[in-house]
């Protein structure tokens, strides 16, 4: 049984995409981060960096007590590995390889870039920074054209099969359009989108907490509590 924290967004939807196409048992805990959900303490044991999704599980590899795993990188490669899918083993270290350096390149390149792109176009709240617009727009144009370079040679992000750096990478190219981004622009791009998108998995794993997806929409106090000073008196 795996505990999973949660909340409807891209980061929560990649963890979720996985353990739906791992066809994990699973009980899950709202974690409401527009309401300050990811500051309790008790939440914070877990996922001290007061981000979602974090996951425990409840059965390790091992036996032993249960095991917490914060950051979607760490959670994506400990479930990948323990259930031996969706990640080549160190036996086949070329395709391992190919798939984290995709999986490696959505952390710090595509969520983050695409976040500052969420962020300065739209999460705002009417303050209008150009700098930051352009900025962020143009990087994540710039990451879609290497993504749709790498789809133009090979099927999926990692080679030849489905894997944890497409669930990394798929919750991110969704909502394209808040980057200001038209996926039919990027021809690769769409095709893999498209072909994910079918897939029963990715549509059981986007369910879940799906009537919480409203609650996106910014309002004042959440903003201050995602980037105000809910998000930094603790230091
Ligand atoms: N590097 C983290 C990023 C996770 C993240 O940014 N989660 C957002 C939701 S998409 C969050 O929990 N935000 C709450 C906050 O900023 O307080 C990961 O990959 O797990």
């Amino acid at each position: 049984m795996i505990t999973q924290y949660t909340w409807p967004t891209p980061n929560g939807h990649k963890v979720s995409i996985l353990i739906s196409e791992l066809g994990l048992e699973t009980e899950i805990v709202a974690i409401d981060i527009n309401s300050g959900a990811q500051f309790a303490p008790e939440f914070l044991k877990i996922s001290p960096n007061n981000r979602i999704p974090a996951i425990v599980d409840r059965n390790p590899f091992d036996g032993g007590e249960a095991i917490p795993v914060f950051e979607t990188g760490a959670i994506l490669m400990y479930l990948a590995e323990k259930e031996g899918r969706f990640l080549p083993g160190t036996e086949d270290f070329r395709a391992r390889k190919l798939v984290l350096e995709w999986l490696m390149w959505q952390k710090g390149g595509l969520g983050p870039m695409a976040g500052q792109a969420h962020h300065f176009r739209q999460s705002m709240g009417g303050v209008d920074v150009p700098y930051g617009v352009e900025r962020y727009s143009k990087e994540v144009r710039r990451l879609y054209g290497v993504m749709n370079e790498r789809l133009g040679e090979t099927e999926w992000l990692g080679g030849d099969d489905y894997s944890i750096a497409d669930m990394a990478c798929w919750p991110w190219v969704r909502p394209s359009r808040r980057q200001g981004i038209d996926k039919a622009e990027f021809p690769n791009v769409k095709r893999w989108f498209d072909t994910m998108s079918k897939r029963k998995g990715v549509q059981k794993g986007m369910e879940l907490l799906a009537d919480r997806r409203g609650s996106k929409e910014m309002t004042d106090k959440s903003r201050a509590v995602l980037f105000g000073k809910g998000q930094f008196e603790r230091y």
